[in-house]
């Protein structure tokens, strides 16, 4: 069950804004990410990309590229099919019925995206690999192409794989087909919505890298990368993709800048740079560029709905009915399968009680860059379906948004509450976020000045985005039930030394949230110390054996429950130390400051860094016990834990110019017991951040040929930040009872909230255009469209 942080607490750690240690370094120059890294004989690679979106290659010459200067070896994918290597980058989630097509480090016979790898250049420098590229003559036969979801699973769409001539590679159902049918019968009203959630590219503020060193004598690789979860790249690697035993590849993550999900996947251009390394037995470096990370980095989204929702006209949710077509892109990339299935369908309860719930997902290929998890993976589109329906359910029902919402929530004394979607909620007070939320703007108020301003042909909008999310998949045997092919576990060692500090080696690893931070405030609670007197080392498979890594918001409540484990271990280790230096029994201690105090005789006391100190000299422990004071966690947690919140969004729209101003944006969030309120502000304004892009700026765009057209910074908008208003933050805190700390995630919350809030919201200002849904990304185009006939 959930306690409390169990140090005792005098250390003040856990909980308090405690400044980033990690950012010093980062602010400075001093961080020192993978490109920064330079072995003696680097050589560089760059990578040849299909220009086709959909082209069988008839002949590849390298002759003139491999005779350039400084060009040390150009490999095609033949090569590497002859190297003999396993070849394969795997799928790590399968489904029942689930179509795999090859997906080899480089294209052999077919191109069927923009920007697959064709072929490697190895040269001295980078421009000397990037000049050869050009000179690499490749000859195709052009075949015809799909992009769209729908359209690629229409009877006359051209196949992306042979394996799949429907382009179907599954057809996932979560709920009851017939209760749901049933409920939607029964029902007063019924109110739909058809929208599409377009692709979103994930602009990680370092695109990726990798650096690869071949060490022939003793057949070990050592890689450096852009890794969001080194473990799994190595296992992914050693298995799949080089065929070496795990023990002979070392991964590292130096500093990683940014992620959102696209650094989780294993790519074909790392695997290249690696077995580049192995050909050649000098160091390799690839750098993607800002162009290639945008052809090649996993995308997010892109799904294409209808939702309907059934009603009573009291306002009672009946049922809820979804039909998605996913695109997936031209392969499975490994969790591409998960985010569409199980972690969109299951949320599509929301936070309300809804008594059936059917959604059908088709998840299709398309001649497109692979689809995988974006921050907020599934629970951002599952949510988004959900909150519009209830938004579209509230206009047919002619009820306050905020009502609707209200007589459906799921009540605290309901929890844990199974969803008819098949999730188990942990806890929440889903009602008390929301009229915070709402006290924040004075709602019932600005209602008001809403129908006056209307008058006077001024249009005010106000959006609420309801969320909970699954964050953190586990257990480990369920999510191998469900197809995974990961765990849900995760690892750490917490390490006293000599000297009475301590380490904790985590196999989470940072792209920016503050583990080094929160981490050391976890073990500085539980060991009654400063967080000065811990470090925190992550990204290194051969310093930190095990991990799962960073993503589905996970290492607040997995990684940290691990550490806050580890400590505890470590702590009664020190316990037992005391009480036999102390000649007492271990009962009788009390733990305060980090010292063992005899109870009733305070001035009899050892400190946990002294105990340290002995635990190494080894001279006088306890009968039987081994020396040393440090401990290995493995932690599987009995379940998700389900961060939640409201959030509001004011806005002003001219419909005469389609300009969207957002006036006020209010996020409350509960994310249980809080580690750090600054960084979890943090997380939640970058969050939001990237909500708002996707609803009023972002997209992935292709052409008629399949070419990406969205491929620089300058076509791609993201938002600045004179674009957005002050966030105004608050939170909740109901604690998780499915970890050691009561905490939730926090790293996928925001965005997930501020696409459905923002739609909400510049929908709401529309309502006397009689506008009922706009697609994102909102422009000042489509609101201006939307309401021609009207002005
Ligand atoms: N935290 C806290 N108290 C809580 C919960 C979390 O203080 N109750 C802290 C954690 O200790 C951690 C941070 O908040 O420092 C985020 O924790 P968590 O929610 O566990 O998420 P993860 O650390 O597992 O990070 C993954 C999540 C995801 S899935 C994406 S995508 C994302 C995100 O984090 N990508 C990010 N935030 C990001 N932030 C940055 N800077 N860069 C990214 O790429």
């Amino acid at each position: 069950s959930a306690d409390e942080p169990d140090g005792d607490g005098s250390s003040g750690a856990f909980g308090s804004a405690i400044e980033r240690g990690e950012d010093v370094p980062l602010l400075t120059g001093d961080g020192e990410y993978t490109d920064d890294i330079s072995l003696r004989g680097t050589t560089h690679l760059a990578i040849r990309r299909s220009d086709h979106a959909h082209a069988r290659i008839e002949s590849i010459d390298t002759s003139d590229a491999a005779a350039m200067d400084d060009v040390i070896a150009v490999y095609t994918g033949e090569d590497v099919v002859e190297s003999g290597v396993p070849n394969t980058i795997p799928t790590a989630w399968d489904l029942p019925g689930l179509v795999q097509p090859q997906y080899r480090m480089l294209a052999t016979d077919k191109v069927r995206h923009e920007g697959r790898g064709i072929a490697a250049v190895v040269a001295e420098t980078p421009h000397a690999a990037h000049d050869a590229l050009e000179r690499i003559t490749v000859e195709y036969e052009p075949l015809e192409h799909v992009t769209d979801p729908v359209e690629a699973v229409e009877r006359d769409a051209p196949p992306v794989h042979d394996e799949a001539a429907d382009n179907v590679a599954f057809d996932f159902e979560l709920g009851e087909a017939d209760a749901t049918d049933e409920a939607f019968a029964n029902a007063d009203q019924v109110a739909s919505v058809d929208l599409r959630q377009p692709r979103i590219i994930p602009n990680a503020m370092e695109p990726r890298a990798a650096l690869a060193d071949w060490e022939d004598a003793t057949g070990k690789l050592r890689l450096w990368m852009t890794s969001q979860n080194p473990h799994l790249h190595r296992m992914l690697l050693s298995a799949g993709t080089l065929g070496l035993p795990e023990n002979k590849i070392q991964v590292i993550a130096p500093e990683v800048g940014g992620g959102f999900g696209s650094k989780i996947y294993h790519y074909p251009d790392e695997a290249v740079t690696a077995w580049c390394a192995m050909q050649l037995g000098r160091p390799v470096k690839w750098q993607a560029t800002r162009s290639e990370s945008y052809l090649t980095d996993c995308h997010g989204r892109d799904h294409v709905t209808t939702g309907e929702i059934a009603l009573d006209d009291d306002g009672t949710i009946r049922g809820v009915r979804v039909e998605t077509h996913a695109g997936l892109g031209a392969q499975l990339s490994q969790f591409g399968t998960a985010t569409p299935s199980y972690l969109y369908a299951t949320v599509l309860s929301g936070q309300y009680t809804i008594p059936a719930i059917h959604c059908r997902v088709v998840g299709a290929f398309t001649n497109t860059t692979p689809v995988d998890a974006y921050r907020g993976a599934g629970r951002a589109e599952g949510i988004y379906v959900i909150e519009r329906l209830v938004d579209v359910g509230a206009r047919e029902l002619e009820m306050d948004p905020a009502e609707l919402r209200r007589r459906n929530l799921v009540q605290p004394d309901e929890f844990p509450y199974e969803s008819a979607a098949a999730l188990v909620y942990d806890s929440g007070e889903y009602e008390r976020a929301m009229d915070l939320a709402l006290d924040h703007v004075d709602y019932d108020e600005l209602r008001e000045r809403q129908r006056e301003l209307r008058d006077e042909d001024r249009y005010i909008g106000i959006g609420i985005g309801n969320f909970v999310e699954s964050a953190g998949l586990s257990p480990s045997g369920l999510a191998g039930d469900l197809g995974s092919q990961a765990g849900g576990w995760e690892s750490s060692i917490v390490r006293f030394d000599s000297t009475g500090s301590v380490t904790v080696l985590a196999g989470t690893a940072d792209q920016g949230q503050g583990h080094r931070t929160t981490y050391a405030q976890i073990a500085a609670e539980e060991l009654g110390l400063s967080v000065d007197d811990i470090d925190v080392v992550e990204g290194d498979t051969d310093r930190i054996p095990q991990g799962m890594g960073t993503y589905g918001s996970r290492s607040a409540s997995v990684g940290g429950g691990s550490i806050a484990r580890g400590a505890r271990e470590v702590r009664e280790k020190a316990r037992r130390i005391a009480a036999h230096q102390l000649e007492t029994s271990a009962d009788d201690l009390e733990f305060v400051d980090g010292e063992f105090r005899v109870t009733g005789a305070p001035d009899r006391s050892l400190h946990i860094q002294t105990i340290a100190h002995e635990a190494y000299l080894g001279h006088d422990l306890p009968e039987g016990m081994d020396p040393g004071l440090e401990e290995t966690n493995f932690y599987d947690p009995e379940n998700f834990t389900y961060p939640f919140g409201t959030h509001v969004a004011v806005v002003e729209v001219d419909p005469e110019t389609g300009e969207i101003e957002i006036e006020r944006y209010v996020a409350v969030d509960d994310c249980g017991e809080i580690i750090n309120p600054m960084i979890v502000e943090g997380q939640v304004h970058g969050g939001i951040t990237q909500g708002i892009g996707a609803a009023l700026y972002e997209g992935a765009a292709y052409d008629d040929n399949g070419h990406l057209q969205t491929r620089r910074m300058d076509e791609y908008a993201v938002p600045h930040s004179t674009q957005l208003p002050e966030f105004e933050t608050d939170n909740t805190v109901t604690p998780s009872p499915h970890n050691p700390i009561g905490v939730k995630g926090v790293g996928e919350s925001a965005t997930i909230a501020a696409t459905p809030t923002m739609v909400s919201a510049v929908v709401d200002a529309l309502e006397p255009f009689g506008v009922d849904h706009l697609d994102m990304p909102i422009t000042p185009e489509s609101v201006w469209r939307a309401t021609e006939g009207d002005r």
